[in-house]
């Protein structure tokens, strides 16, 4: 049911009842919106005088979107790096893939890093997307260091002009500290030859607020500059989408809606608007 039915299933008359409010900050929360959207909206919802109720709730998801570009950065004169960050599980290596046939299919030369040097597995996999879509990756053996990792693949995609390195890394390390200080690494020795230009952290859009509370502790120590919201086509209750651009004011640039290259799309935040409110 889409949010605004239950909303217009719950709110009658023009004067909103305290039950009503109640029920409406449920709804709101169900939906995963958080709570800092939803006292908004609650706050709307108290102060109309007239029976535009859904148009102020929909203004008041709108205002909580970023403004800032989903477009993903290009430096034409130089390779653009990405590094994909986030916690384990979340669609990180599968994402660098879908992101990486994405730009193949705009005519980018790209090139991938498995700096997820952590798991062997990690590493077997990320060789095998890069296979199937007809990319090269750059691996190390196992356990070696993510940021020499990295580094080859910068100065490789120099050499050969490629137009874009996407950088997969690890989504777990003994503590939260030593990852935050592997991520750091990888960032400041890339740096030495070639700046990042973008750090994606993928969030799963199944995880509701405790994704958040991660894309938060990512975004403190390695700065982020955007996200990739993946699960989308299962239990994901739509509106952490909104939660997190609100609360981080960080871009979705991509969703992933599927384990397939093509479950893979720009974050369109009209449609998503749409698809969030119609009734
Ligand atoms: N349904 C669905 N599954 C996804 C999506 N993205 C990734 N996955 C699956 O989530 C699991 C973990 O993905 P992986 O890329 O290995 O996560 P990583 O540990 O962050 O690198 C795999 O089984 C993926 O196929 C998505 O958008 N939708
Ligand atoms: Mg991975």
């Amino acid at each position: 049911m889409s949010l605004f039915k239950k909303l217009l299933a719950k709110i009658t008359g023009t004067n909103v009842s305290a039950g009503e409010l109640q029920d409406l900050e449920t709804i709101l929360i169900e939906a995963d919106l958080g709570s800092s959207v939803t006292k908004k909206i609650i706050d709307a919802a108290k102060s109309r005088k007239d029976d535009n109720f859904l148009d102020s709730v929909k203004a008041t998801l709108t205002d909580s979107l970023s403004t800032k570009s989903r477009n993903i950065a290009f430096d034409a004169q130089q390779p653009t790096v990405l590094l994909i960050v986030g916690v384990n599980g979340t669609g990180k290596t599968t994402s660098a893939a879908k992101l990486a046939n994405y730009l193949k299919n705009e005519n980018k030369k790209v090139l991938m890093a498995a700096a997820d040097t952590f798991r062997a597995a990690a590493v077997a996999q990320i060789q095998t997307w890069g296979e199937r879509i007809g990319i090269p990756v750059i691996s190390g053996n196992d356990g070696a260091d993510p940021a020499a990792v990295a580094f080859d693949a910068a100065k490789r995609a120099i050499a050969e002009k490629f137009d874009y390195l996407i950088i997969d890394t690890a989504g777990r390390l003994h503590t939260k500290d030593n990852l935050m200080a592997e991520l750091e690494k990888v960032k400041r020795v890339v740096e030495k030859v070639i700046p990042v230009s973008e750090i994606l952290f993928v969030l799963d859009g199944t995880t509701g607020q405790n994704g958040l509370a991660q894309a938060q502790i990512f975004n403190e120590s390695v700065g982020l500059t955007g996200l990739i919201v993946t699960k989308l086509d299962g239990s994901a209750k739509g509106g952490i989408a909104i939660a997190t651009e609100a609360a981080l004011d960080l871009p979705i640039k991509f969703i992933g809606t599927g384990e397939t290259l093509a479950d893979f799309s720009r974050f369109d935040s009209a449609k998503y608007l749409e698809d969030l409110t119609s009734l």
